[in-house]
């Protein structure tokens, strides 16, 4: 599996003012894709806000398998200080609602002492952290109900902290997506890479999308083969050359082009032109007795 590694010298500089900023912030909000929720879990995080009380949002739940995002919710919920929700935050016109509310109940005790004290709360600061593209910017777009912050479809949009006054009971902090010096393994960077959270120019793609292939094979048996009509159990070689020979993916010697089919197959996944795949389970060792209901 190829190594992938980045951490540029702007998200050091993030990860140096976020920690600063978490002094003012009740809450973090933390967002990770639901096709690769432990990949797309910030270590840092963890060193920087451990004492903070923590909303999970898994995004991107249309591209992700929803018998496995509901596995991952149980999961997550488990941790201590924790709450989990998972959210289409493209489609689902009442994500806005489901946040703030999400948010305001796990502040509600805090709140509730300050009224019995006479204090009217103030809106809740969360401050909203995760990998580079999951979505940050659009769900603080969605809890606002308007485009205040840019979103696009590529990692490393946003620049800086910002805050916003999204509703009357809560404010949000935007921050840059940030990863962290080094993974784990592997297919840490892989998965991240997969699902378009590094800078591809940085990428070997033509590897990142036979790596993949392999993951997704495993993971769903026969699916890729019957979308691009290959051969049972071929080698991702095989299949980037099924993939040039449906779509016409040819070099002028006459040859598969299997560098633009990796390119081709990649942004196919990327937006869930392959059907609804997660490329994680949860550990069930770890999980307790309710994932075995
Ligand atoms: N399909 C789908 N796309 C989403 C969802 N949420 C966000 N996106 C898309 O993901 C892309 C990245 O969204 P952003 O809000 O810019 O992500 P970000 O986390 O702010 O990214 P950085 O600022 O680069 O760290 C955009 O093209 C969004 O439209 C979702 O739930 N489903
Ligand atoms: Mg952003």
């Amino acid at each position: 599996m190829v190594k992938i590694q980045w951490y540029p010298g702007h998200m050091e500089k993030a990860r140096r003012e976020m920690t600063e900023r978490l002094k003012a912030v009740d809450l973090v909000i933390e967002l990770r894709d639901a096709r690769i929720p432990e990949a797309s879990r910030n270590p840092l995080l963890n060193m920087m806000a451990k004492d903070k009380p923590r909303l999970i949002l898994l995004t991107k739940t249309d591209m992700a398998d929803p018998a496995v995002t509901e596995q991952w919710v149980r999961y997550l919920k488990q941790q201590e200080n924790t709450s989990c929700i998972a959210l289409d935050l493209m489609r689902d016109n009442h994500c806005g609602r489901k946040i703030i509310r999400e948010a305001l109940q796990m502040m509600q005790e805090k709140r509730n002492k300050q009224i019995a004290r006479g204090i009217r709360p103030r809106a809740v600061r969360a401050m909203a952290a995760g990998i580079p593209n999951v979505g940050k910017s659009t769900m603080i777009n969605r809890v606002a109900g308007k485009n205040s912050l840019k979103a696009a479809d590529k990692p490393g949009v946003t620049r800086s902290l910002t805050w916003l006054h999204a509703d009357k009971d809560l404010d949000l902090l935007d921050t840059p997506g940030v990863l962290w010096p080094k993974f784990d393994d592997e297919k840490t960077g892989t998965l991240l890479a997969a699902v378009g959270s590094v800078n591809d120019d940085i990428l070997d793609r033509k590897m990142l999308a036979m790596d993949t292939v392999r993951m997704i094979q495993e993971l769903y048996p026969g699916l890729l083969e019957e979308i691009y009509e290959a051969e049972e159990g071929v080698n991702p070689n095989g299949m980037l050359k099924a993939i040039a020979a449906r779509r016409n993916l040819v070099r002028e010697n006459g040859e598969a082009d299997t560098k633009r089919a990796a390119e081709l197959f990649l942004t196919e996944l990327r937006h869930g032109k392959l059907g609804r795949i997660t490329l994680e389970r949860p550990d069930e060792e770890e999980s307790g007795e309710d994932l075995h209901e």
